[in-house]
């Protein structure tokens, strides 16, 4: 069997959770390149030694030299600082641009065919950095977020509903910060609105928006309240999930719809911008954007989403990236 190699850049929380994932799913080797010496190694190490118990073939290596990416079908970047509390994910951006640039040079030098998936914060901005440095096609180059607010979304339905989260689907568009869209209109259980479910429920309309604006406040803040309980690093899991869902669907080919931050032309009336959209991903890469019909409301929301991206991104250039 060929088996894929998946290069993990950052070896942290994120990348700890990626590397027991991908390997328990057997979707490819993992090879975890961090900057702290001997930790990916002895992280790697510790994933591997359960694969007898866990009932996985795949190999699971680490190290602190990029050489050893060499080849990588994929590569799944977490390099970088995670929140503190009261900090917002815009805060991180220049510390983590900086880091960014040296791993886009580290990816590109060693790994030039790979399909690149960014999950540093700002993600947005992150993913625009790597795809300029390295000059990979922007179709293999995408980032992590919508997935995981989406499934945020979803969760606060299903709990507030009392049903499998399974049957709800929830999509959250925009950038990966405070000003995301969480589509309400669209959101559905098997095909029927959220908002219905919700009027039923409480048999009056007004109670069921207040419910629905609360569950989109709470997935817009999602991310701080975790980082608020933690106290020191922010979600890992969820996020790491969120990463390999769409890992799996580039390598199987699975064509699955999610939300991820893809390089817009044109679509959505955006030209030139990494942005949350539902995206077709298949063998190669970002096949596809769905483009869907906004409201004005949601559109304004989506405007504005837009116009936050767009000002990291010139803050990025401002210093230099
Ligand atoms: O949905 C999403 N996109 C996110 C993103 C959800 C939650 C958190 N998200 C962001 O992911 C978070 O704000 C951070 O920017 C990243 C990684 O979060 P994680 O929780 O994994 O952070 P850690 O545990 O601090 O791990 C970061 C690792 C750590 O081991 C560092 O040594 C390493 O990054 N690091 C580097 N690796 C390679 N190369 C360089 N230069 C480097 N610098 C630091």
């Amino acid at each position: 069997m060929n088996r894929k190699k998946i290069a993990l850049i950052g070896g942290g929380q994120i990348g700890g959770v990626l590397a027991q994932l991908i390997a328990s799913k057997e979707l490819g080797d993992v090879v975890m390149f961090d900057i702290v010496e001997d930790m990916p190694q002895g992280k790697t190490l510790d994933v591997g030694e359960a694969a007898r118990i866990v009932g996985f073939d795949s190999k699971v290596t680490g190290t602190n030299s990029y050489k050893d990416i060499e080849g990588a079908d994929l590569v799944i970047i977490t390099a970088g600082l995670p929140r503190k509390p009261g900090m917002s994910r815009d805060d991180l951006l220049t510390t983590n641009a900086k880091i960014m640039k040296s791993v886009a040079e580290g990816v590109r030098d060693n790994a030039p065919n790979a399909f690149v998936i960014v999950i540093s914060n700002p993600l947005d901005a992150m993913v625009t950095l790597f795809q300029k440095v390295s000059g990979f096609p922007f179709n293999k180059v995408m980032g992590q977020a919508g997935v995981l607010d989406s499934s945020r979304f979803a969760t606060f339905i299903a709990w507030e509903l009392n049903v499998s989260v399974k049957d709800v689907n929830a999509m959250v568009l925009g950038g990966h910060g405070d000003s995301m869209v969480p589509l309400v209109r669209y959101a559905n259980v098997n095909g029927v609105p959220v908002m219905e479910l919700l009027e039923r429920k409480y048999g009056d309309k007004e109670k069921a928006k207040e419910v629905m604006d609360a569950m989109v406040q709470r997935t817009k803040m999602a991310g701080g309240e975790v980082v608020k309980l933690l106290k020191t690093g922010s979600a890992f899991f969820s996020p790491a999930a969120a990463a390999t869902a769409m890992a799996e669907s580039i390598i199987k080919d699975q064509k699955r719809v999610l939300p991820a931050s893809a390089y817009l032309q044109g679509e959505f009336g955006v030209d030139g911008y990494y942005v949350g959209v539902p995206a077709v991903l298949g063998a190669n890469g970002v096949e596809r954007v769905l483009e869907l019909s906004l409201n004005e409301e949601e559109k304004a929301a989506f405007d504005n989403s837009i116009a936050a991206v767009k000002k990291n991104v010139e803050a990025m250039e401002r210093l230099g990236f």
